[in-house]
């Protein structure tokens, strides 16, 4: 056992409390590794804040870290200490049904003992100073400066690879040019718009211009968003507050009929509606990316389906992460993506709860812990 730091949310609602904890070490099949950054997605918000319905406490948030293989359990042939890797929230066990299903990226491995903040032996490697144990979540708890996780959820990456920019490949940078890529499969030329301008949609955006959409329709009630989201490629902006009249039409307008493709990165489902009903009739597809709080439900009149609209979601932008979050560090060394003017904000594990005021104020885009 050794002890680290981490940011534990105590309850649900409450400030995290960076503290010391114990760590026990890694057991079959499972891996030690030391977080060298962390980025902080909104889902970890959702989680704190009690809208979860999975949200379990005491337990260690964060699920957009990088680092370095500390110690490897029994049996780990994958992985060997000193590689450097991205712990991946959705898994790849190269075996189970949906990892056999070319149309799915959810490995369901280790799902279930996940969702109950739990390493697949149904345990948990943290726990307070006396002894409390302290959840692990989403498969991940990157903030901490050292945590345990299954090997089938680590990505090895290159090692030149700067870990407080390719972190937020863990997540955002994936999920949202993964939505546009494998999810959509938007075609050249096609016109898109994107619901959110947060740390997901600026990546949706990227995602856009690189599959060679021509029309890049950005929605944000926060008019400060419309500058980034233009250096990544938004063609035009809009501010609903502004819209006077149905969105839906104007959004029909702006787009000659109807956009080919659209994408939630906001988690409300008013939004949701919207997105799906501006999609064109007869082709159009709508992707929900954004996480809805527990309770809350989506709604259409039906006939936007029957007349030829598609619905869709996707988690961790359709990934496969051992394979795909490798490549994507390629393509961000390469030049092919940005990651840089994303992230924002680098903050110490001690000014963590700045790091969610600065998302609750649209300061932010990626605020990152660096240890
Ligand atoms: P963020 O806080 O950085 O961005 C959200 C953006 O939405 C902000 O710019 C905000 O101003 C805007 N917004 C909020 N309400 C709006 C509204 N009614 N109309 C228009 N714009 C509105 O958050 P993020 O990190 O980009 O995450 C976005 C969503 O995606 C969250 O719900 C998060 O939980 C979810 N998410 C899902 C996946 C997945 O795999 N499906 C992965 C990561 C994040
Ligand atoms: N636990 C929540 C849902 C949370 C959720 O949808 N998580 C996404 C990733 S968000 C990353 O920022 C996901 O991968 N879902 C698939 C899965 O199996 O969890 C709830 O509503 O219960
Ligand atoms: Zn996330
Ligand atoms: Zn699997």
């Amino acid at each position: 056992m050794m002890r680290t730091r981490a940011a534990v949310a105590v309850a649900a609602g409450q400030p995290l409390e960076v503290m010391e904890v114990n760590l026990d070490g890694p057991r079959a099949g499972e891996v030690l590794v030391e977080i060298k950054a962390t980025g902080l997605c909104h889902t970890d918000e959702f989680t704190r804040s009690g809208d979860d319905p999975e949200g379990i406490f005491p337990a260690i948030l964060g699920h957009e870290g990088a680092g370095v293989v500390i110690e490897i359990g029994e049996g780990v042939t994958s992985l060997e200490v000193g590689d450097h890797v991205i712990p991946l929230y959705t898994p790849e066990c190269r075996e189970c049904d949906y990892c056999l299903n070319p149309k799915t990226n959810l490995c369901q491995k280790v799902r279930a003992t996940q969702g109950q903040g739990l390493l697949p032996d149904g345990s948990t490697r943290f726990s307070m100073l006396d002894g409390t144990p302290i959840h692990h979540y989403m498969g991940c708890s990157t903030f901490a400066n050292h945590t345990v996780v299954p090997e089938i959820a680590l990505a090895k990456v290159r090692k030149d690879a700067p870990f407080d920019k390719i972190c937020y490949i863990g997540c955002g940078v994936t999920t949202g040019i993964g939505a546009v890529i494998n999810t959509a499969k938007v075609e050249i030329g096609s016109t898109a718009a994107v619901f959110g301008l947060g740390g997901i949609g600026l990546n949706v955006i990227q995602g856009l211009r690189l599959a060679g959409a021509d029309q890049i329709i950005g929605v944000d009630l926060n008019d400060d968003k419309e500058e980034m989201a233009r250096h990544f490629g938004l063609t035009d902006f809009v501010n609903p507050s502004k819209v006077e009249g149905d969105m839906v039409a104007h959004l029909v307008e702006l787009s000659g009929g109807g956009c080919d493709y659209t994408f939630d990165a906001t988690g409300n489902v008013n939004v949701m509606r919207t997105a799906l009903e501006a999609a064109h009739k007869g082709w159009g597809e709508s992707i929900i990316i954004g996480v809805a709080p527990a309770g809350a439900e989506i709604a259409t009149r039906p006939f936007q389906l029957v007349t030829g609209r598609v619905w869709r979601g996707t988690a961790f932008g359709g990934a496969k992460g051992r394979t795909d979050v490798p490549k994507i560090v390629d393509w961000y060394m390469d030049g092919k993506i940005e990651i840089d003017p994303m992230i924002t904000h680098k903050l110490s594990l001690d000014e963590i709860n700045h790091g969610f005021d600065l998302m609750h104020q649209g300061k932010s885009i990626r605020a990152v812990v660096e240890f």
